[in-house]
């Protein structure tokens, strides 16, 4: 079942008390291929909230946005680095970041890109809706309330065409399940057979969101306002969008 909370899509104000003795027992998960630029900004960014940890996996970046997580997370006890030795994708990325914060305990696991498309002062907003209501919630541009900024008419068109696309192909009551900015509940990702997901580019979001839903779980969307990257270069190519054309009839098939 699909429901949608209308909130206020503005992200709420930054916490004031950063050093709250709460248990951080939230992971948030963000995949990193030469993000050096943004880094350091989104990982403080993310731990000024005090339930919140960041696990970074990053792909051996040529531009040594591993080095600068590492250095890091020497000193920061809610800083995590998942080394992977080269660009293996972003579907495998996320998963491995989903079973090592299951591992270290997590109860809820959000992921997140690291190019300040996805503001962090939403994480709570998802939190929340998780908390209260949702196994799995989405950030979402199609809800009321929710949007994208910058954007030209052929990101436009791709974004929403696709998301129309794998709606209807695989019945998916879901206005973007292609995001990649949500909030899992642990019991999610436990009872989902993760050594069976086969997407490992942007279908892997279609995927997730396919799987959770067809398990019965309850997904919720909340709007996001979605501005394009800051700085540094997107990975979006031709050959990921053809991955996910084709991905989403081989979902709908049972053939993934
Ligand atoms: N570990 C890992 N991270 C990746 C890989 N590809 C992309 N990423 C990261 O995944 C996140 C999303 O990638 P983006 O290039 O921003 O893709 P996008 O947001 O769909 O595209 P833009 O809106 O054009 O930026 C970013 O934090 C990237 O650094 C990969 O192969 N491995
Ligand atoms: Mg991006």
């Amino acid at each position: 079942m699909i429901e949608t909370i209308e909130t206020i899509a503005a992200p709420p104000p930054r916490p004031t008390h950063r050093h709250d003795p709460v248990v951080a027992d939230c992971t948030v998960v963000i995949p990193t291929y030469n993000e050096r630029e943004n880094i350091d900004s989104i990982i403080a960014r993310v731990l000024e909230y005090p339930r919140f940890r960041v696990l970074v996996v990053d792909d051996n970046s040529p531009d040594g946005t591993g080095r600068c997580v590492a250095d890091q997370a020497r000193t920061e006890p809610r800083l995590g680095l998942l080394a992977r030795p080269g660009k293996l994708g972003l579907g495998t990325a996320y998963l491995a970041g989903f079973r090592r914060a299951l591992d270290e305990g997590a109860q809820f696991i959000l992921e997140m890109d690291a190019d300040f498309s996805h503001d962090p002062g939403y994480l709570p907003h998802l939190l929340e809706a998780a908390e209260t209501t949702y196994d799995l919630v989405l950030g979402s541009r199609y809800v009321r309330g929710g949007g994208t900024t910058d954007w030209g008419m052929v990101r436009q068109l791709i974004s929403r065409g696709g998301n129309l696309y794998a709606g209807i192909i695989l019945g998916l009551p879901i206005a973007d399940c292609t995001g990649g900015f949500r909030c899992y509940r642990r019991q999610v990702l436990e009872t989902l057979d993760l050594d069976a997901v086969r997407s490992n580019g942007y279908s892997f979001q279609i995927e997730m969101a396919y799987r959770t839903y067809r398990a019965g779980f309850l997904v919720g969307e909340i709007p996001i306002i979605f501005p394009d990257r800051r700085v540094g270069n997107s990975k979006m190519s031709r050959r990921i969008v053809i991955e996910a054309l084709i991905n989403v009839w081989r979902l709908r098939l049972g053939l993934i």
